[in-house]
């Protein structure tokens, strides 16, 4: 008998599947490899219990390929106030690569902790901004409010190594007792140290760990989804119906920021990710 589960954990060629209160460490058809495609965590999938197969992948509502999972609901972007230093510029670019891929970016800022009197008002600036621009926002201390928003979602915690994702994790639910390292350590080995992509249940919340990275690629986004990812633009307009807001006459957007309405960050940051969009643009075109 065939029976449905999720995968919830790949080590080489060995995929866990969870199926009830059941797990399978199973693997993939030889089929999978002639389609070139490979099942990932978060993918529903059929299997053999018996014959310890996975016989066929559900469609995929989404899918993220670093991380690599499937039918992510919300992104918990792990956001780091010091060591490592705030970075506006990656958590908007979190913020945007994850929009595009139809998921819901949530923002998690950590280490609040480290902050002085003064970067503590500067950061009170940037958690209403966000919030002002529809995000939901949380400290990595809100466990209770955190376990409230991820209940039936899958989750893929991503952000900086050393953020804090793996810590966060365990206090959400302390048996995982998930690898950590301190910063300085992390930083100096010069690998994550958390390795590979597990889901775990975390009273009934699908949470994925993953080893942070620091750099990201805006492969296969266009303007259009750029602009759309940035919800403070929507609401102005501009001269040119395609305007890119950059070099063009009387654009809305660059006017509004002028007017101190667009938060400048933001705006720099969107003009920053538009200059690799058109790079990659040029790339293509070669
Ligand atoms: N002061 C402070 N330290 C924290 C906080 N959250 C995490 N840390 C520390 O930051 C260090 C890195 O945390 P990890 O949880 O290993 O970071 P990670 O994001 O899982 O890192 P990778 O697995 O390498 O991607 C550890 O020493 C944690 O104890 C926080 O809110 N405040
Ligand atoms: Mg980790
Ligand atoms: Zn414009």
């Amino acid at each position: 008998m065939v029976k449905d589960g999720i995968i919830i954990k790949i080590i080489s060629n060995d995929y866990t599947v969870k199926w009830e209160n059941n797990l399978y460490v199973c693997r993939a058809r030889g089929i999978f490899r002639k389609e070139k495609i490979s099942p990932v965590v978060g993918d529903l999938v059929t299997i053999d219990p018996a014959q310890k197969v996975i016989l066929k992948i559900k469609e995929r509502r989404n899918y993220l390929e670093r991380p690599c999972v499937a039918n992510v609901d919300i992104a918990l972007i792990l956001t780091s106030l010091k060591q490592p230093d705030l970075s506006l510029n990656l958590l908007d670019k979190f913020i945007t690569i994850i929009t595009f891929n139809k998921i819901e970016p949530v923002i998690c800022f950590s280490k609040i902790d480290l902050l002085n009197k003064e970067e503590l008002i500067n950061f009170n600036k940037i958690k209403e901004l966000y919030t002002s621009l529809g995000y939901k926002v949380f400290l990595n201390n809100d466990l209770k409010e955190i376990k409230k928003y991820l209940k039936n979602k899958i989750t893929v915690v991503t952000g900086q190594t050393g953020a804090g994702k793996s810590t966060l994790l365990n206090k959400l639910d302390p048996s995982l007792n998930l690898e950590t390292k301190e910063i300085s350590k992390a930083l100096n080995r010069g690998v994550h140290t958390t390795r590979h992509t597990e889901l775990y249940e975390i009273t009934n919340a699908f949470i994925v760990d993953t080893p942070g990275f620091s750099s990201l690629d805006f492969k296969n986004i266009k303007e259009d989804a750029l602009k759309a990812s940035f919800p403070e633009f929507q609401k102005y307009s501009c001269y040119f119906a395609n305007c890119n807001h950059d070099k063009e006459i009387k654009c809305g957007v660059k006017e509004a920021v002028k007017k101190g309405q667009i938060n400048e960050s933001r705006y720099n940051n969107y003009l920053k990710f538009l200059g690799e969009v058109y790079e990659n643009n040029r790339k293509l075109f070669k």
